[in-house]
């Protein structure tokens, strides 16, 4: 076993302690059996299937930071690293179940979407909201002693804020049954992705990751915010393509962006290459809950030949991140160039 497949069980490890401490203070504090058993279950359900990158993160972000200090990281700071790990995958499980409801989608991870569970429907908000909430029971049950502990707090809330603000604009340039495609624009495209998926997916673990250090500069702070930014549009970007190309058996859900109108990049693509006669197209079968509408835009991507402006796209933007990254000295190359590395190319 390499040392990633170590951390990753390790992490497994620490998922099941955080988790089973979570269950054992409900029963602390004499919550009805039912109850017990369904937030066990909602944790198992939600937390742990994902592919684990934004959690993994902050455990080589950790590593990345202590080299090039020349330090290597012991026990406690491993562990710490990897609980707040887990504090940003159930910030990511409760984002997913609120987004599995705003997108009405079907699958994710590869299970039916946890609203879709015939005993759930709209108790997935409230659960929601827990699993929010749990994050910070965790960060205090481990880190309240911290020096950086208010710091991490606060990093958590205005994450939290910019994603809700990125969803918002999301949701409300995607109306259902109003198909506007002046609004799809690169410019609003790339607002909606830096917001919506940028700060929680890398500038939090990078940030976290560099807090645990006790890193206080605040000029590391901006240079990685800079670089995440432009990480979260790539990964975003991706999202969008696998949305329609992808297998859904490897990316564990089924892409719905086509029928819910959504800004994404292929259709922005779209617009910036079709004739007048294509956007007649896109402007009829765009948007609309009709399976016979999203396969004729998904004809017209073949007939704009958009895997390959993707595909052209995805080369550029990689050679252009890796020598951003290379180019500064402000912070180690080691912790964005993992998460980089995870995700070039990716097929989930
Ligand atoms: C990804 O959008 C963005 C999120 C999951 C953030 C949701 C934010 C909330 C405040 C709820 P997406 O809809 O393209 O993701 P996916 O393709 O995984 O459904
Ligand atoms: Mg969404
Ligand atoms: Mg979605
Ligand atoms: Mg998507």
């Amino acid at each position: 076993m390499g040392a990633k497949d170590d951390d990753k069980t390790r992490f497994m490890a620490v998922f099941r302690e955080l988790a089973d401490g979570l269950v054992r203070d409900e029963i602390d504090d004499r919550q009805v059996k039912i109850a017990v058993e369904w937030i066990k279950r909602m944790i198992d359900y939600n937390v742990p299937h994902g592919k684990l990158n934004r959690g993994l993160a902050v455990v080589d972000g950790v590593r990345a930071l202590k080299a090039a200090k020349n330090e290597t990281v012991d026990e406690e700071e491993l562990k710490r690293a990897m609980v707040v790990g887990w504090c940003i995958e159930f910030l990511q499980a409760y984002f997913l179940v609120a987004d599995d409801i705003m997108d009405e989608s079907v699958t994710r991870r590869g299970q039916p979407c946890w609203y879709r569970q015939p005993d759930v429907k709209m108790t997935a908000i409230n659960d929601g909201i827990l699993l929010e909430m749990m994050l910070y029971k965790c960060l205090k049950k481990y880190c309240k002693g911290l020096e950086c502990y208010a710091d991490l707090v606060e990093l958590f809330h205005d994450v939290t804020y910019q994603t809700a603000s990125g969803q918002l604009i999301d949701l409300i340039t995607a109306p259902i049954g109003v198909v506007d495609l002046s609004k799809y624009t690169m410019e609003a495209y790339m607002r909606i992705v830096t917001y919506k998926t940028a700060f929680y997916t890398f500038y939090l673990p990078a940030a976290c990751a560099m807090r645990l250090c006790g890193v206080k500069d605040e000029a590391a702070y901006e240079k990685a915010n800079e670089i995440c930014i432009k990480l979260g549009q790539f990964f975003q970007i991706q999202d969008d393509y696998l949305d329609c190309y992808g297998d859904p058996e490897v990316i564990g859900k089924i892409g719905t962006d086509i029928q819910d109108n959504k800004c994404g990049w292929l259709v922005v693509q779209a617009l910036l290459k079709c004739t007048d006669e294509q956007r007649k197209i896109i402007e009829e079968n765009y948007g609309r809950a009709d399976a016979e509408c999203e396969k004729k835009i998904k004809a017209l991507y073949v007939d704009l030949d958009l895997e390959a402006t993707y595909k052209k796209y995805e080369e550029e933007s990689y050679a252009d991140l890796r020598s951003i990254m290379e180019s500064q000295k402000v912070l180690p190359e080691g912790l964005f160039g993992a998460m980089l590395a995870k995700i070039y190319k990716r097929q989930k």
